[in-house]
């Protein structure tokens, strides 16, 4: 089965710190809970856990400006900056269970440690995009692009835990997929720096499948670099993953999510995942937890080779009657 020559190492990152509400931090053992790790195998993985990073108590942590808990945030993502890198530097394809989304900072700056230039597909309702500046929450997960941007460097001032954080992405090197809440500095930046946007409205326009062909044929026109996929839940319509901190109406369907996974995994180039905003205290039933946790855990495996016809192992013989 395709599964079978890639091996993700998984990583818990229980944090939530770079956004308001609590719950979020859950998300690491929901989606093991799931049956996250049997079905990889199943699938023909051979998966390692790599469990749950532990990330220090910060004393004093008070706002930086507008941005909040810079340095809770920042020395958590040093801490899951150098765990990626060292699945990566143990042959794996990195799996970050988040957690809210600044984690990207760390997983993104780990796994291009490890593999050097990276191509970042960013699927997420939200740019996150934002800098320190323009943020009018002040909540970090809306601003982890910016930190990682070449582009952006003389924009973003350096906060307190963050002097460790290097950019080592580029701006031609990102897709962006699901967009249709994107604050206006942030659609500032997009325009100034010429980001490939598939905001809802290529979605609808294109189809996913084209969004895909043009996704890849972008990243692609130059050197194939590894890709980055980050996936944030709430890029999936509230109606089948409504346990979120900031669901947005109007998003991609369960089987367009699915298709942006496969078609990922079929590129030979998927080397970093993460999987990010699955907040259980935001269902209002089980039912909404068990509908996110379980589309989390199918996006996951569609990274690695599960497809929808089935797949069988190669060892497969008929009985004999
Ligand atoms: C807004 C900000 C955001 C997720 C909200 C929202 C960002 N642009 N991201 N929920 N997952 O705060 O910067
Ligand atoms: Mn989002
Ligand atoms: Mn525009
Ligand atoms: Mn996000």
């Amino acid at each position: 089965s395709l599964g079978d020559d890639v091996s993700p190492g998984i990583i818990g990152a229980p944090f939530s710190k770079g956004q308001p509400r609590g719950g979020v931090e859950s998300g690491p053992d929901l989606i093991r809970a799931a049956g996250l790790l049997q079905r990889l195998q199943e699938q023909g993985c051979a998966v390692k856990d790599y469990g749950n990073l532990t990330f220090e108590e910060v004393a004093d942590d008070e706002p930086v400006g507008r941005v909040k808990r810079a340095r809770a945030v920042g020395g958590a993502n040093q801490r899951l900056s150098e765990a990626v890198r060292a699945v990566k530097k143990d042959g794996h394809t990195s799996v970050m269970l988040g957690g809210d989304h600044s984690l990207a900072i760390g997983s993104i700056h780990g796994h291009s440690a490890a593999v050097g230039e990276l191509s970042v597909v960013w699927v997420d309702a939200h740019a996150d995009i934002n800098t320190a500046l323009t943020s009018t929450t002040g909540n970090i997960h809306g601003q982890p692009m910016s930190y990682l941007l070449h582009e952006l460097h003389a924009k973003v001032p350096v906060l307190p835990n963050f002097s460790w954080v290097k950019p080592c992405v580029s701006a031609k090197d990102l897709v962006y997929i699901g967009l249709r809440d994107v604050d206006p500095g942030e659609h500032y930046i997009l325009e100034l720096l010429g980001v490939k946007v598939f905001s809802m409205s290529e979605v609808d326009k294109l189809g996913v499948a084209r969004v895909m062909e043009e996704t890849c044929d972008y990243l692609s026109t130059r050197v194939k670099k590894p890709i980055h996929l980050s996936f944030d839940i709430d890029a999936i319509d509230p109606s089948v993953t409504p346990a979120t901190g900031t669901p947005v109406v109007g998003g991609l369907t369960y089987r367009e999510g699915v298709y942006i996974t496969e078609h990922l995994c079929q590129t030979g180039l998927l080397s970093g995942v993460d999987l990010v905003e699955v907040n259980p205290l935001r269902g209002q039933t089980e039912q909404d937890v068990q509908s996110t946790v379980s589309t989390a855990v199918d996006l996951l495996l569609g990274c690695f080779g599960r497809r929808r016809e089935g797949n069988h192992p190669t060892d497969y013989r008929l009985p004999e009657p």
